[in-house]
Protein backbone atom coordinates (compact mmCIF):
# COMPACT_ATOMS: atom_id res chain seq x y z
CA UNK A 1 0.00 0.00 0.00
CA UNK A 2 2.94 2.34 0.83
CA UNK A 3 4.16 1.80 -2.81
CA UNK A 4 0.79 2.07 -4.16
CA UNK A 5 0.41 5.56 -2.86
CA UNK A 6 3.83 6.66 -3.41
CA UNK A 7 3.33 5.50 -7.33
CA UNK A 8 0.11 7.47 -7.12
CA UNK A 9 1.90 10.74 -5.61
CA UNK A 10 4.50 10.28 -8.27
CA UNK A 11 2.64 9.51 -11.51
CA UNK A 12 0.07 13.15 -10.23
CA UNK A 13 2.92 14.85 -10.46
CA UNK A 14 3.68 13.99 -13.87
CA UNK A 15 6.22 11.59 -13.67
CA UNK A 16 6.19 8.04 -15.15
CA UNK A 17 7.16 5.17 -13.03
CA UNK A 18 7.41 1.23 -12.46
CA UNK A 19 6.82 -0.79 -9.28
CA UNK A 20 8.22 -4.05 -8.69
CA UNK A 21 6.85 -5.66 -5.53
CA UNK A 22 9.89 -8.09 -5.12
CA UNK A 23 8.17 -10.07 -1.95
CA UNK A 24 5.31 -10.59 -3.25
CA UNK A 25 6.83 -11.54 -6.49
CA UNK A 26 9.30 -13.82 -4.18
CA UNK A 27 12.73 -12.15 -6.10
CA UNK A 28 15.54 -12.92 -4.80
CA UNK A 29 18.56 -9.67 -4.36
CA UNK A 30 20.00 -10.70 -7.31
CA UNK A 31 16.53 -11.28 -9.34
CA UNK A 32 15.74 -7.73 -8.17
CA UNK A 33 18.90 -6.49 -9.23
CA UNK A 34 18.76 -7.53 -12.72
CA UNK A 35 15.15 -6.42 -12.95
CA UNK A 36 16.16 -2.86 -12.09
CA UNK A 37 18.95 -2.37 -14.51
CA UNK A 38 16.55 -4.31 -17.50
CA UNK A 39 14.73 -0.90 -16.66
CA UNK A 40 17.12 1.77 -17.43
CA UNK A 41 15.54 3.86 -14.64
CA UNK A 42 17.10 7.44 -13.37
CA UNK A 43 16.12 7.24 -10.28
CA UNK A 44 15.10 3.85 -7.75
CA UNK A 45 12.96 4.06 -4.46
CA UNK A 46 13.14 1.52 -2.13
CA UNK A 47 11.12 0.89 0.73
CA UNK A 48 11.69 -2.16 3.32
CA UNK A 49 10.40 -3.08 6.92
CA UNK A 50 13.41 -3.86 8.82
CA UNK A 51 13.77 -7.42 8.31
CA UNK A 52 13.47 -7.01 4.78
CA UNK A 53 16.42 -4.58 4.58
CA UNK A 54 19.28 -6.74 4.33
CA UNK A 55 18.01 -8.04 0.66
CA UNK A 56 17.38 -4.71 0.06
CA UNK A 57 21.42 -3.77 1.03
CA UNK A 58 22.55 -6.59 -1.24
CA UNK A 59 20.20 -5.74 -4.15
CA UNK A 60 21.01 -1.47 -3.62
CA UNK A 61 24.90 -3.18 -3.78
CA UNK A 62 24.65 -5.37 -6.91
CA UNK A 63 22.73 -2.41 -8.92
CA UNK A 64 25.42 -0.16 -7.71
CA UNK A 65 28.29 -1.89 -9.03
CA UNK A 66 26.74 -2.34 -12.49
CA UNK A 67 25.49 1.41 -13.04
CA UNK A 68 26.65 4.19 -10.80
CA UNK A 69 24.55 6.47 -12.51
CA UNK A 70 20.99 5.47 -11.32
CA UNK A 71 19.47 7.78 -8.20
CA UNK A 72 19.11 5.77 -5.20
CA UNK A 73 16.80 6.56 -2.59
CA UNK A 74 15.34 4.62 0.57
CA UNK A 75 12.46 5.06 2.79
CA UNK A 76 9.73 3.18 4.85
CA UNK A 77 9.44 1.75 8.42
CA UNK A 78 13.78 1.17 8.65
CA UNK A 79 14.72 4.40 6.91
CA UNK A 80 12.70 6.19 9.16
CA UNK A 81 14.28 4.56 12.25
CA UNK A 82 17.61 4.15 11.72
CA UNK A 83 18.25 7.30 8.78
CA UNK A 84 21.86 7.44 9.67
CA UNK A 85 22.65 3.86 9.86
CA UNK A 86 21.24 3.68 6.37
CA UNK A 87 22.79 6.58 4.90
CA UNK A 88 26.46 5.44 6.33
CA UNK A 89 26.04 1.84 4.22
CA UNK A 90 27.28 4.72 1.64
CA UNK A 91 25.11 3.20 -1.24
CA UNK A 92 22.03 6.04 -1.31
CA UNK A 93 21.73 9.52 -2.95
CA UNK A 94 18.85 10.09 -0.03
CA UNK A 95 16.92 8.72 2.61
CA UNK A 96 13.58 9.94 3.38
CA UNK A 97 11.93 9.77 6.95
CA UNK A 98 8.50 9.51 7.03
CA UNK A 99 5.19 9.92 5.02
CA UNK A 100 6.86 10.05 1.44
CA UNK A 101 4.50 11.58 -0.80
CA UNK A 102 5.24 15.14 -0.34
CA UNK A 103 8.90 14.33 0.30
CA UNK A 104 9.68 11.74 -2.67
CA UNK A 105 7.69 14.28 -5.45
CA UNK A 106 10.06 17.04 -4.37
CA UNK A 107 12.95 14.85 -4.20
CA UNK A 108 12.84 13.59 -7.92
CA UNK A 109 11.86 17.16 -9.16
CA UNK A 110 15.06 18.56 -6.91
CA UNK A 111 17.42 15.95 -8.91
CA UNK A 112 15.53 16.42 -12.22
CA UNK A 113 14.91 19.40 -12.42
CA UNK A 114 17.59 21.49 -10.28
CA UNK A 115 17.32 24.58 -11.50
CA UNK A 116 13.80 25.03 -10.83
CA UNK A 117 13.59 23.67 -7.09
CA UNK A 118 15.67 24.63 -4.79
CA UNK A 119 15.24 22.53 -1.58
CA UNK A 120 13.42 19.35 -1.41
CA UNK A 121 11.12 19.02 1.80
CA UNK A 122 11.15 18.14 5.26
CA UNK A 123 11.66 14.38 5.53
CA UNK A 124 14.51 14.37 2.85
CA UNK A 125 17.97 13.89 3.89
CA UNK A 126 20.56 14.61 1.53
CA UNK A 127 24.30 14.26 3.59
CA UNK A 128 26.08 16.66 5.27
CA UNK A 129 23.91 20.27 6.15
CA UNK A 130 20.88 17.89 6.19
CA UNK A 131 18.42 16.68 9.38
CA UNK A 132 17.16 13.66 9.46
CA UNK A 133 13.28 14.58 10.35
CA UNK A 134 10.41 12.92 9.54
CA UNK A 135 7.45 14.67 7.62
CA UNK A 136 3.89 13.85 7.85
CA UNK A 137 1.53 15.30 6.04
CA UNK A 138 -0.68 17.68 8.71
CA UNK A 139 -4.18 16.29 6.73
CA UNK A 140 -4.65 13.67 4.15
CA UNK A 141 -7.26 15.55 1.97
CA UNK A 142 -4.17 16.42 -0.65
CA UNK A 143 -2.54 12.91 -0.92
CA UNK A 144 -3.68 11.19 -3.74
CA UNK A 145 -5.71 7.44 -3.75
CA UNK A 146 -3.55 4.52 -4.06
CA UNK A 147 -2.91 3.11 -7.61
CA UNK A 148 -4.40 0.26 -7.18
CA UNK A 149 -3.87 -0.35 -10.91
CA UNK A 150 -0.16 -0.51 -11.05
CA UNK A 151 -0.15 -4.39 -9.45
CA UNK A 152 -2.39 -7.32 -10.11
CA UNK A 153 -4.00 -6.92 -7.28
CA UNK A 154 -5.38 -10.46 -7.44
CA UNK A 155 -2.12 -11.96 -7.06
CA UNK A 156 -2.44 -11.16 -3.78
CA UNK A 157 -3.64 -12.90 -0.58
CA UNK A 158 -5.90 -9.94 0.25
CA UNK A 159 -6.57 -8.15 -2.68
CA UNK A 160 -9.36 -5.28 -1.54
CA UNK A 161 -7.02 -3.41 1.37
CA UNK A 162 -7.67 -0.16 2.46
CA UNK A 163 -6.77 2.75 4.90
CA UNK A 164 -9.63 5.23 6.40
CA UNK A 165 -6.94 6.58 8.75
CA UNK A 166 -3.34 6.99 9.62
CA UNK A 167 -1.52 6.67 12.90
CA UNK A 168 -2.38 5.48 15.85
CA UNK A 169 -3.34 7.11 19.43
CA UNK A 170 -1.66 4.69 21.33
CA UNK A 171 2.08 3.92 22.17
CA UNK A 172 2.83 0.33 22.52
CA UNK A 173 6.32 -0.45 23.73
CA UNK A 174 7.24 -2.55 21.21
CA UNK A 175 5.22 -1.12 17.92
CA UNK A 176 7.42 0.53 15.56
CA UNK A 177 5.66 4.17 15.15
CA UNK A 178 7.97 5.72 12.66
CA UNK A 179 6.28 5.94 10.12
CA UNK A 180 2.77 5.80 10.81
CA UNK A 181 2.60 9.44 13.16
CA UNK A 182 0.24 10.83 14.70
CA UNK A 183 -3.36 10.23 14.55
CA UNK A 184 -5.26 11.42 11.11
CA UNK A 185 -8.35 10.39 8.78
CA UNK A 186 -9.20 9.93 5.24
CA UNK A 187 -12.10 12.38 4.65
CA UNK A 188 -15.46 10.32 4.76
CA UNK A 189 -16.46 10.89 1.02
CA UNK A 190 -12.96 9.43 -0.13
CA UNK A 191 -12.91 6.53 2.09
CA UNK A 192 -16.42 6.05 -0.17
CA UNK A 193 -14.85 6.54 -3.24
CA UNK A 194 -12.12 3.93 -2.56
CA UNK A 195 -14.42 1.23 -1.64
CA UNK A 196 -16.22 2.09 -4.55
CA UNK A 197 -13.09 1.65 -6.93
CA UNK A 198 -11.94 -1.58 -4.87
CA UNK A 199 -15.71 -3.03 -5.09
CA UNK A 200 -16.88 -2.46 -8.53
CA UNK A 201 -13.91 -1.19 -10.66
CA UNK A 202 -11.89 -4.52 -9.16
CA UNK A 203 -14.96 -6.17 -8.51
CA UNK A 204 -13.70 -7.33 -4.57
CA UNK A 205 -15.88 -8.49 -2.20
CA UNK A 206 -14.20 -8.70 1.05
CA UNK A 207 -12.37 -5.19 2.61
CA UNK A 208 -9.05 -5.75 4.48
CA UNK A 209 -9.37 -1.92 6.43
CA UNK A 210 -5.87 -2.12 7.46
CA UNK A 211 -5.80 0.75 10.19
CA UNK A 212 -3.98 -0.11 13.41
CA UNK A 213 -7.14 0.72 14.91
CA UNK A 214 -10.21 0.85 13.56
CA UNK A 215 -12.38 1.54 16.27
CA UNK A 216 -10.93 4.77 17.82
CA UNK A 217 -13.55 6.63 16.33
CA UNK A 218 -16.42 4.87 16.88
CA UNK A 219 -19.51 7.04 15.07
CA UNK A 220 -16.68 6.91 12.18
CA UNK A 221 -16.18 3.47 11.88
CA UNK A 222 -20.27 2.80 12.33
CA UNK A 223 -20.64 5.00 9.70
CA UNK A 224 -18.02 3.51 7.33
CA UNK A 225 -19.30 0.01 8.27
CA UNK A 226 -22.89 1.01 7.20
CA UNK A 227 -21.43 2.31 3.81
CA UNK A 228 -19.53 -1.29 3.31
CA UNK A 229 -22.81 -3.00 4.11
CA UNK A 230 -25.34 -1.34 2.27
CA UNK A 231 -22.80 -1.97 -0.88
CA UNK A 232 -22.79 -5.69 -0.01
CA UNK A 233 -19.36 -5.91 1.27
CA UNK A 234 -17.70 -8.41 3.86
CA UNK A 235 -14.75 -6.90 5.97
CA UNK A 236 -12.07 -7.12 8.45
CA UNK A 237 -10.52 -4.55 11.05
CA UNK A 238 -7.95 -4.90 13.82
CA UNK A 239 -9.15 -2.56 17.06
CA UNK A 240 -7.98 -2.43 20.91
CA UNK A 241 -9.43 -4.35 23.70
CA UNK A 242 -10.11 -0.84 24.86
CA UNK A 243 -11.70 0.54 22.21
CA UNK A 244 -13.76 -2.57 22.10
CA UNK A 245 -14.96 -1.70 25.53
CA UNK A 246 -14.93 1.56 24.90
CA UNK A 247 -17.59 1.26 21.80
CA UNK A 248 -19.13 -1.90 23.37
CA UNK A 249 -23.00 -0.56 21.98
CA UNK A 250 -21.47 -0.53 18.36
CA UNK A 251 -20.59 -4.14 18.05
CA UNK A 252 -23.53 -5.29 16.93
CA UNK A 253 -23.84 -2.91 14.16
CA UNK A 254 -20.53 -3.49 13.40
CA UNK A 255 -21.55 -7.54 13.03
CA UNK A 256 -24.96 -6.51 11.63
CA UNK A 257 -22.58 -4.90 8.84
CA UNK A 258 -20.83 -7.48 7.36
CA UNK A 259 -17.50 -7.48 9.57
CA UNK A 260 -16.28 -11.22 9.57
CA UNK A 261 -13.22 -10.86 11.01
CA UNK A 262 -10.92 -8.84 14.00
CA UNK A 263 -7.76 -8.69 15.15
CA UNK A 264 -7.24 -7.86 18.92
CA UNK A 265 -3.38 -7.34 20.13
CA UNK A 266 -3.69 -8.64 23.93
CA UNK A 267 0.09 -9.68 24.02
CA UNK A 268 -0.02 -10.89 27.22
CA UNK A 269 -2.22 -13.45 29.28
CA UNK A 270 -0.54 -12.69 32.47
CA UNK A 271 -2.24 -10.17 35.03
CA UNK A 272 0.90 -8.34 35.54
CA UNK A 273 2.70 -8.48 32.44
CA UNK A 274 -0.47 -7.69 30.43
CA UNK A 275 -1.36 -4.16 32.69
CA UNK A 276 2.35 -3.38 31.74
CA UNK A 277 3.00 -4.26 27.84
CA UNK A 278 -1.20 -3.18 27.05
CA UNK A 279 -3.05 -1.36 30.01
CA UNK A 280 -5.40 -3.83 29.92
CA UNK A 281 -6.14 -7.07 31.92
CA UNK A 282 -7.39 -10.54 30.88
CA UNK A 283 -10.61 -10.10 32.32
CA UNK A 284 -10.74 -7.11 30.06
CA UNK A 285 -9.81 -9.07 26.87
CA UNK A 286 -11.87 -12.00 27.68
CA UNK A 287 -15.21 -9.38 27.80
CA UNK A 288 -14.12 -7.79 24.60
CA UNK A 289 -14.01 -11.53 22.76
CA UNK A 290 -17.61 -12.35 24.35
CA UNK A 291 -18.87 -8.89 23.20
CA UNK A 292 -17.91 -9.89 19.50
CA UNK A 293 -18.62 -13.37 20.00
CA UNK A 294 -22.12 -12.68 21.06
CA UNK A 295 -22.50 -10.06 18.38
CA UNK A 296 -21.97 -12.96 16.19
CA UNK A 297 -18.74 -11.63 14.28
CA UNK A 298 -17.35 -14.84 12.60
CA UNK A 299 -14.15 -14.79 13.37
CA UNK A 300 -11.60 -12.73 15.99
CA UNK A 301 -7.71 -13.17 16.14
CA UNK A 302 -5.99 -12.59 19.32
CA UNK A 303 -2.46 -11.56 18.84
CA UNK A 304 0.10 -12.54 21.60
CA UNK A 305 3.78 -11.37 22.20
CA UNK A 306 5.92 -13.92 24.02
CA UNK A 307 9.67 -12.89 25.99
CA UNK A 308 8.30 -9.28 27.24
CA UNK A 309 11.00 -7.79 29.69
CA UNK A 310 8.75 -8.52 32.13
CA UNK A 311 7.97 -12.07 31.40
CA UNK A 312 9.08 -14.70 33.80
CA UNK A 313 8.32 -18.46 33.62
CA UNK A 314 5.13 -18.13 35.48
CA UNK A 315 4.02 -15.13 33.17
CA UNK A 316 4.53 -17.01 30.15
CA UNK A 317 2.63 -20.30 31.73
CA UNK A 318 -0.25 -18.08 32.99
CA UNK A 319 0.25 -16.94 29.20
CA UNK A 320 0.46 -19.98 27.67
CA UNK A 321 -3.15 -21.07 29.73
CA UNK A 322 -4.96 -17.83 28.49
CA UNK A 323 -4.37 -18.58 24.77
CA UNK A 324 -4.96 -22.11 25.04
CA UNK A 325 -8.68 -20.89 26.96
CA UNK A 326 -9.24 -18.32 23.59
CA UNK A 327 -8.31 -21.29 21.36
CA UNK A 328 -11.01 -23.64 23.11
CA UNK A 329 -13.50 -21.14 22.85
CA UNK A 330 -12.78 -20.93 18.80
CA UNK A 331 -10.34 -17.57 19.02
CA UNK A 332 -7.66 -17.93 16.52
CA UNK A 333 -4.19 -16.98 17.79
CA UNK A 334 -1.59 -15.47 16.37
CA UNK A 335 1.81 -15.52 18.38
CA UNK A 336 5.49 -14.70 17.89
CA UNK A 337 8.56 -13.99 20.30
CA UNK A 338 9.10 -10.06 21.20
CA UNK A 339 11.01 -8.32 18.44
CA UNK A 340 13.32 -5.06 19.30
CA UNK A 341 12.02 -3.26 16.08
CA UNK A 342 13.91 -0.22 15.41
CA UNK A 343 11.79 2.78 16.11
CA UNK A 344 9.95 0.88 19.00
CA UNK A 345 10.59 2.35 22.32
CA UNK A 346 12.21 -0.89 23.29
CA UNK A 347 13.76 -1.55 19.86
CA UNK A 348 15.73 2.11 20.57
CA UNK A 349 16.35 1.90 24.05
CA UNK A 350 16.62 -1.97 25.61
CA UNK A 351 18.16 -0.77 28.51
CA UNK A 352 15.34 1.55 29.80
CA UNK A 353 13.62 -2.08 29.92
CA UNK A 354 16.27 -3.79 31.56
CA UNK A 355 17.12 -5.71 28.76
CA UNK A 356 19.84 -6.82 26.27
CA UNK A 357 19.58 -7.04 22.25
CA UNK A 358 21.37 -10.96 21.65
CA UNK A 359 21.24 -10.19 17.74
CA UNK A 360 21.24 -7.23 15.15
CA UNK A 361 21.25 -9.13 12.14
CA UNK A 362 17.85 -7.98 10.89
CA UNK A 363 17.18 -11.21 8.81
CA UNK A 364 15.83 -12.74 12.13
CA UNK A 365 13.72 -9.80 12.79
CA UNK A 366 10.43 -11.45 12.11
CA UNK A 367 9.17 -12.70 15.42
CA UNK A 368 10.42 -16.00 15.05
CA UNK A 369 13.47 -16.15 17.49
CA UNK A 370 14.72 -15.01 20.98
CA UNK A 371 16.57 -11.73 20.40
CA UNK A 372 16.13 -10.25 23.99
CA UNK A 373 17.89 -10.98 27.37
CA UNK A 374 15.82 -10.52 30.18
CA UNK A 375 17.98 -12.01 33.20
CA UNK A 376 14.49 -13.99 34.25
CA UNK A 377 14.15 -16.01 31.81
CA UNK A 378 16.53 -18.71 29.47
CA UNK A 379 16.24 -17.96 26.07
CA UNK A 380 16.20 -21.54 25.22
CA UNK A 381 13.45 -22.27 27.51
CA UNK A 382 11.45 -19.35 25.99
CA UNK A 383 12.20 -20.48 22.64
CA UNK A 384 10.95 -23.80 23.41
CA UNK A 385 7.74 -22.82 25.07
CA UNK A 386 6.84 -20.91 21.92
CA UNK A 387 7.50 -24.00 19.59
CA UNK A 388 5.30 -26.20 21.94
CA UNK A 389 2.54 -23.60 22.09
CA UNK A 390 3.03 -23.39 17.85
CA UNK A 391 2.20 -26.90 18.37
CA UNK A 392 -0.33 -27.59 20.96
CA UNK A 393 -2.18 -24.67 18.77
CA UNK A 394 -1.69 -26.82 14.95
CA UNK A 395 -2.28 -30.17 16.62
C1 LIG B 1 -0.76 -3.43 7.12
C2 LIG B 1 0.59 -3.86 7.67
C3 LIG B 1 1.05 -5.11 7.32
C4 LIG B 1 0.33 -5.99 6.31
C5 LIG B 1 0.63 -5.48 4.89
C6 LIG B 1 -0.61 -5.66 4.03
C7 LIG B 1 -0.53 -4.92 2.71
N1 LIG B 1 -1.32 -5.42 1.81
O1 LIG B 1 0.18 -3.96 2.50
C8 LIG B 1 0.97 -7.38 6.62
C9 LIG B 1 0.09 -8.11 7.60
C10 LIG B 1 1.19 -8.27 5.41
C11 LIG B 1 2.24 -6.97 7.31
C12 LIG B 1 3.31 -7.80 7.42
C13 LIG B 1 4.46 -7.46 8.11
N2 LIG B 1 4.64 -6.37 8.87
CO1 LIG B 1 3.45 -4.90 8.93
N3 LIG B 1 2.38 -3.39 9.12
C14 LIG B 1 1.30 -3.02 8.55
C15 LIG B 1 0.89 -1.61 9.04
C16 LIG B 1 -0.24 -1.76 10.07
C17 LIG B 1 0.49 -0.65 7.94
C18 LIG B 1 1.50 -0.55 6.79
C19 LIG B 1 1.01 0.37 5.73
O2 LIG B 1 0.68 -0.04 4.61
N4 LIG B 1 0.85 1.65 6.04
C20 LIG B 1 0.28 2.66 5.17
C21 LIG B 1 1.29 3.09 4.14
C22 LIG B 1 0.76 4.26 3.36
O3 LIG B 1 2.40 3.49 4.88
P1 LIG B 1 3.86 2.88 4.68
O4 LIG B 1 3.86 1.57 4.05
O5 LIG B 1 4.58 3.06 5.95
O6 LIG B 1 4.44 3.90 3.59
C23 LIG B 1 4.54 5.29 3.84
C24 LIG B 1 5.84 5.72 4.54
O7 LIG B 1 6.43 4.72 5.29
C25 LIG B 1 6.72 6.17 3.43
N5 LIG B 1 7.51 5.19 2.72
C26 LIG B 1 7.47 3.86 2.72
N6 LIG B 1 8.38 3.37 1.87
C27 LIG B 1 8.99 4.39 1.29
C28 LIG B 1 9.97 4.43 0.30
C29 LIG B 1 10.40 5.67 -0.14
C30 LIG B 1 11.43 5.73 -1.17
C31 LIG B 1 9.86 6.86 0.40
C32 LIG B 1 10.28 8.16 -0.09
C33 LIG B 1 8.89 6.81 1.39
C34 LIG B 1 8.47 5.57 1.80
O8 LIG B 1 5.79 6.73 2.52
C35 LIG B 1 4.62 5.92 2.48
C36 LIG B 1 3.44 6.80 2.14
O9 LIG B 1 3.29 7.83 3.10
C37 LIG B 1 2.22 -1.13 9.68
C38 LIG B 1 2.04 -0.16 10.82
C39 LIG B 1 1.85 1.23 10.29
N7 LIG B 1 0.86 1.88 10.73
O10 LIG B 1 2.61 1.71 9.44
C40 LIG B 1 2.89 -2.43 10.07
C41 LIG B 1 4.40 -2.49 10.05
C42 LIG B 1 4.93 -1.81 8.81
N8 LIG B 1 4.65 -3.90 9.94
C43 LIG B 1 5.69 -4.29 10.60
C44 LIG B 1 6.22 -5.60 10.56
C45 LIG B 1 7.32 -5.90 11.52
C46 LIG B 1 5.74 -6.55 9.66
C47 LIG B 1 6.29 -7.97 9.46
C48 LIG B 1 7.81 -8.08 9.43
C49 LIG B 1 5.67 -8.84 10.54
C50 LIG B 1 6.20 -10.24 10.58
N9 LIG B 1 6.71 -10.63 11.71
O11 LIG B 1 6.14 -10.96 9.60
C51 LIG B 1 5.66 -8.34 8.10
C52 LIG B 1 6.60 -7.96 6.94
C53 LIG B 1 5.95 -8.04 5.59
C54 LIG B 1 6.79 -7.47 4.49
N10 LIG B 1 7.46 -8.32 3.74
O12 LIG B 1 6.88 -6.29 4.31
C55 LIG B 1 6.30 -3.17 11.39
C56 LIG B 1 7.64 -2.72 10.79
C57 LIG B 1 8.62 -2.34 11.87
C58 LIG B 1 10.01 -2.42 11.37
N11 LIG B 1 10.85 -1.51 11.85
O13 LIG B 1 10.36 -3.28 10.61
C59 LIG B 1 5.16 -2.10 11.36
C60 LIG B 1 5.61 -0.65 11.36
C61 LIG B 1 4.26 -2.42 12.59
C62 LIG B 1 4.79 -1.88 13.86
N12 LIG B 1 4.12 -0.87 14.32
O14 LIG B 1 5.74 -2.27 14.45
N13 LIG B 1 2.17 -5.71 7.78
S1 LIG C 1 0.57 -2.01 18.84
FE1 LIG C 1 -1.36 -1.35 17.91
S2 LIG C 1 -2.35 -0.11 19.53
FE2 LIG C 1 -0.18 -0.29 20.09
S3 LIG C 1 0.81 1.56 19.24
FE3 LIG C 1 1.04 -0.11 17.69
S4 LIG C 1 -0.68 0.11 16.31
FE4 LIG C 1 -1.17 1.32 18.18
Amino acid sequence: MGLLYLASALLEAGFSCKLIDASQLGLSSKELARKIISLSPRIVAFTSVTAAYPAVIDAVSLVRSEDSSIRMVIGGPHASARPMEVWETGLFDAVITGEGEGPLVSLVQYWLFPGEVQRPFDGVFLGEGWVPRPFFHESLHSIPLPARNMVDLFSYAHPGTIFTKRGCPRRCYFCSISTSGFERFHPLERVFEEIDIISQSHGIKTIDVLDDTFLSNGERAVEIARYLSANGLDWTCQAAVVELLRSREIIPTLAECGLKNIFVGMESGSKRVMKKAKGITPEQALEAVSLLKRAGVPAVVACFILGHPWDDYNSLTATGEFILRLHDMGVRISVSLLVPYPGSAIGDNPERFGVRVLSHDYRLYNGEYVLLDNNRLDSEVLYSFYVDLLDRLTA
